[in-house]
């Protein structure tokens, strides 16, 4: 039963990669263009009064991403210590998923991505791998 369901979920998967072939699916952190890799912005953002000074490494990496996108910083993605650029930057589930981990479905071009889709990993599978309270929060 649960193979079935795999396989399934396999082909539908590969589906579109065939067709287009550019596509591809990458693991890494949405981010900000001022920040890149690491959210060295916090400090600046909670002397600010943006950011909680009791707020927990995720909750802080997502409001700087946030806040740093406000200020005229750009949404990237962060993956294998590497920084990508995102094409198109009103792409809804980039302001969902600000600092998250997430899996990243789009076209690369050089170091730039057009994003088709965003999605938490593990929500079926490992959900209990990440912290719960991350997930009421937002
Ligand atoms: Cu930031």
């Amino acid at each position: 039963m649960k193979r079935t369901v795999k396989l399934a979920a396999l082909l539908l998967a590969l589906l579109p990669f065939s067709l287009t072939g550019a596509t591809k699916t990458w693991t890494g952190r949405i981010s900000d263009s001022m920040c890149g890799a690491t959210h060295k912005m916090v400090k600046e953002h909670q002397q600010k009064g943006e950011i909680s000074k009791t707020a927990s490494k995720a909750e802080r990496d997502r409001e700087c991403t946030l806040e740093c996108v406000k200020a005229g910083g750009k949404y990237v993605f962060a993956s294998r210590g590497k920084v990508y650029e995102i094409a198109n930057q009103d792409f809804a589930g980039l302001q969902q998923h600000a600092g998250h981990t997430v899996k990243l479905t789009g076209e690369m071009d050089g170091k730039t991505i057009k994003v088709s889709e965003i999605t938490m990993p593990g929500k079926s599978e490992g959900a209990q791998k990440e912290p719960k309270k991350e997930e009421k929060k937002y």
